[in-house]
């Protein structure tokens, strides 16, 4: 390893001190957080900004006449305005606030592609979607009669894009397709396949759950019309997350939730909607969430996605080559673009016991389908063992894993 590579490797200490979680221990041992692709920790900033929220301005938002709503309702609209530079939006028209990616995808199948779709038409997905991008879409065919259509994966866990071309065909209205698998770390090329998808008239819609916390993200020059975030695995709070969406496309659908703050007029006879994003923002949003998620941005933007991905791709380097010398391992995924996500497989041990040892050294480490059981079984197998590495992670934890993975496999075999 050369000295710039040991120099990045060394140099999280600072970042690792902001999260007071990882002070703790588990089973007398100290915790080493593997599972960030589940949740991430949050920072002290992140915190902080949600207890100043509580402590000193509480109040409903877009509302009241009084300071305290004031006050709340520019740092709710600030936090907008750093998500929209953040992932260079063209104005806040086009950043709604939702519970996080589950509800975006949802928000888009109802509003956006149930009135589209017809029978016949066709949705495509991919192997490697989480079912947050896979169930919506099903639903809204079987409301619609449209059909789905799936692009394979490799056995490397990269997508099949020679498949692409071919399943983009007349009748095919949307492409919704994942940024990074949460499963197999895999990064798609998704502005080349949003290029071929635009060139159809196909409308994109990005999974971008997993990509925030190790990519910079720039809507338009992926040339996506809906990008979806999750605050919570970008070291924000739960329960928040945006959908990024043309306002093109958003200002000519419908509305989803009907209620307080998406209207203009309201008579028995006829209500009128709220313009944009307000138009989708229906009661009172989850606004300590929304400034939360705007404090996990800025404090991303401290470090720089820049150097966390570095620092990140030098851990997957270094758990990947460990993990290779280990006898009856499988790696599930090797992309040539991967996040620093791990999943494993160990002939003759089940993942959910592997996981139940390794916790009792202070492992957490996530054991499963991740939420992905086609792809999961695609690769022939009924669960896998999940190391998903943030940017507090250390070498030294990973080395220290390899020993208790070693110990958990002699009890297990
Ligand atoms: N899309 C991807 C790629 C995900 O990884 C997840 C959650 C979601 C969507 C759903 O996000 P939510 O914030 O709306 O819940 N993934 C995982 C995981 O990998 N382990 O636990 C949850």
């Amino acid at each position: 390893m050369n000295a710039v590579v040991q120099a990045d490797i060394t140099s999280n200490e600072s970042w690792r001190a902001d999260f007071p979680a990882l002070q703790r221990m588990v089973h007398g041992k100290p915790l080493v957080y593997f599972d960030t692709a589940a949740t991430a920790q949050r920072p002290k900033q992140v915190l902080a900004a949600m207890d100043r929220f509580y402590h000193q301005f509480n109040a409903n938002v877009h509302r009241g006449v009084h300071t305290l709503s004031g006050e709340a309702t520019d740092a709710f609209e600030a936090a907008r305005q750093t998500l929209v530079k953040h992932i260079n939006a063209n104005s806040q028209r086009e950043v709604i606030f939702t519970r996080g990616s589950t509800e975006s995808i949802n928000l888009v199948a109802q509003a956006y592609a149930r009135p589209l779709l017809q029978p016949g038409d066709r949705v495509l997905i991919s192997y490697m979607e989480h079912h947050s991008n896979i169930v919506p879409w099903q639903m809204v065919c079987q409301q619609t009669g449209a059909e789905l259509e799936v692009i394979p994966v490799l056995d490397n866990g990269e997508l099949d894009l020679d498949a692409i071309p071919g399943l983009l065909t007349d009748n095919t209205k949307i492409l919704a397709l994942v940024h990074v698998s949460n499963a197999l770390g895999t990064i798609n090329p998704v502005q080349q396949i949003c290029q071929l998808a635009r060139e159809r008239n196909i409308t994109t819609l990005l999974d971008g759950a997993q990509a925030m916390p190790h990519l910079n993200v720039d809507v338009q020059a992926i040339g996506c019309d809906f990008y979806t975030v999750s605050g919570h695995k970008m070291y924000g709070p739960t329960g928040i997350g945006i959908l990024y969406g043309r306002e093109a496309i958003l200002d000519a659908m419908p509305p989803w939730h009907g209620g307080g703050e998406m209207i203009r007029t309201v008579s028995f006879e006829k209500t009128t909607y709220n313009d944009l994003p307000a138009k989708f923002e229906a009661g009172t949003p989850n606004i300590a969430g929304a400034i939360g998620l705007g404090a996990a941005v800025s404090y991303l933007q401290t470090l720089g996605l820049d150097a966390i991905a570095a620092y990140e791709q030098q851990l997957l380097r270094h758990a990947t080559s460990a993990l290779k010398q280990f006898d009856g391992l499988r790696i599930i995924g090797e992309a040539e673009h991967k996040a620093s996500v791990i999943s494993f497989a160990i002939d003759g041990v089940h993942p959910h016991d592997l996981g139940t040892i390794v916790d009792h050294d202070g492992f957490a480490i996530r054991t499963g389908h991740h939420c992905a059981m086609p792809l999961i079984k695609r690769f022939g197998v009924p669960a896998t063992a999940r190391l998903s590495l943030g940017l507090y992670n250390t070498v030294e934890e990973l080395d220290a894993f390899i020993p208790s993975l070693e110990k958990a496999c002699k009890m297990l075999l």
